[in-house]
């Protein structure tokens, strides 16, 4: 029976990791897959992050299981820490999952279980793991204009004219922030836009929040989830991945906003129902290890202080990038890359000039001209820029 199987498409991405390590070239530049590295190459396990598991693994006197939900102290710790007091808990249903991977694609079955018939409209260009779940789960996928080629920016006016064909009983996936792949975000007048269009047309936001913390700072990168969770109904699915380094532990939450507390109730039912269904309990290592370092001033205090570090050391690298470019180039057309946020820039180049840069220089990015801005470092960056350059960007 197995044979009856068909192939599956390879993940572009990460076949991208496995051809850098088989490349035996010395000076070769990985900025493929979304890891943030720090200046030598490392993805460091964060000091906070350390200092709670070693916590955790004195102080815990079991591990017998949690509940459905995962533990509650880490829905509150991380609802606090999306949805500030954006809305009150009792309208927030909210379960852990393994990774932000596991909430979007629980967040999609949600979303089904809602309405079969529902439209899923996603950005263009989005993570294309959206498209192969929504694929893989059978669901209608709508495209709305997104990433302006030309401008290297948010196609705003592109953006509210489709999701203007949003009909209630639909659902409108947003990245809160840092939208990968593009690192351009749509600014707080569009956001407003889109929250009250969505509104209007009875359509339900869906906000994948992967990058907290990486592009504004902390607060600044919810903004746009908390205005439309503060607007009515919303799914969010929040990743710990990235903001806490613990991607290998699959740490993930899954939000639903409800208008009030008795379909909050029943939201969360919903969603212990399918956590139930898919994995019955949800990890707890990585949870545990969040919790612990969000409800302890100290701990928390560092956290917050080395994903600033983090966030600093990414923002210097593109300031690095833009001014070679400069000097290069002369002209200031690569000043979009200050404008993009977080990990990623698309840089607009075409996938033969992606390959080239590949094979000429071993600078490794995604097909799409997709970079991760902490694959780079001080000796590096002018190494893409001539690349850049040279390719004819
Ligand atoms: N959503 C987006 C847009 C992402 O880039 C990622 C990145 O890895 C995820 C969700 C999920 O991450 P994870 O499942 O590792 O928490
Ligand atoms: O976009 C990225 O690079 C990250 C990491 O199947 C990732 O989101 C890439 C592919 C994948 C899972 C995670």
């Amino acid at each position: 029976m197995l044979d009856q199987l068909k192939d599956q498409p390879a993940d572009k991405i990460l076949s991208l990791m496995a051809a850098f390590r088989a490349d035996p070239r010395d000076g070769k530049i990985d900025l493929g897959v979304g890891v943030y590295k720090d200046p030598e190459g490392r993805t460091p396990v964060m000091r906070a992050v350390r200092e709670a598991e070693k916590r955790i693994w004195e102080q815990e006197t079991t591990k017998t299981y949690t509940a459905l939900a995962g533990d509650p102290a880490f829905s509150d710790a991380m609802v606090a820490l999306v949805l500030g007091d954006a809305v009150p808990r009792s309208r927030v249903a909210a379960v852990a999952t393994p990774g932000g991977t596991g909430a979007v694609r629980q967040g999609f079955e949600l979303i089904r279980m809602m309405n079969p018939d529902a439209v899923v409209w996603v950005p263009e260009p989005t993570w294309p793991n959206h498209l192969s779940i929504l694929k893989h789960l059978g669901m209608t996928v709508k495209g709305y204009r997104y990433f302006d080629e030309d401008t290297l920016g948010v196609d705003a006016e592109g953006m509210l004219a489709d999701l203007a064909g949003a009909k209630a009983g639909d659902a409108v996936l947003l990245h809160g922030c840092c939208h990968n792949p593009s690192g351009s975000d749509p600014e707080a007048g569009t956001w407003e836009k889109v929250a009250g269009l969505l509104r209007e047309r009875g359509a339900l936001p869906f906000v994948d929040l992967a990058y907290q913390g990486f592009g504004d700072g902390l607060e600044a990168d919810a903004r746009a989830t908390r205005a439309l969770a503060a607007g009515g109904e919303c799914l969010i699915a929040a990743s710990c991945s990235k903001n806490f380094g613990i991607y290998r532990e699959r740490t993930g939450v899954l939000m639903a906003v409800s208008g009030d507390d008795a379909v909050a109730t029943l939201a969360q039912a919903n969603l212990a129902y399918l956590n139930r269904q898919n994995f019955s309990f949800p990890p707890d290592h990585g949870a545990r290890v969040v919790t612990t370092v969000l409800g302890d001033a100290g701990l928390r205090a560092d956290w917050e202080a080395e994903l600033e570090e983090i966030r600093a050391g990414m923002i210097g690298l593109r300031q690095q990038l833009a001014a070679e470019l400069r000097r290069l180039t002369n002209s200031d057309r690569f000043d979009f890359m200050l404008s993009h946020k977080g990990m990623f820039s698309r840089l607009g180049a075409s996938p033969e000039q992606v390959e080239w840069m590949r094979a000429e220089h071993g600078i490794y990015m995604v097909g799409d001209s997709r970079i991760n801005v902490a694959g780079l470092n001080a000796r590096t960056v002018p190494v893409l820029a001539k690349a850049m350059v040279e390719v004819g960007l």
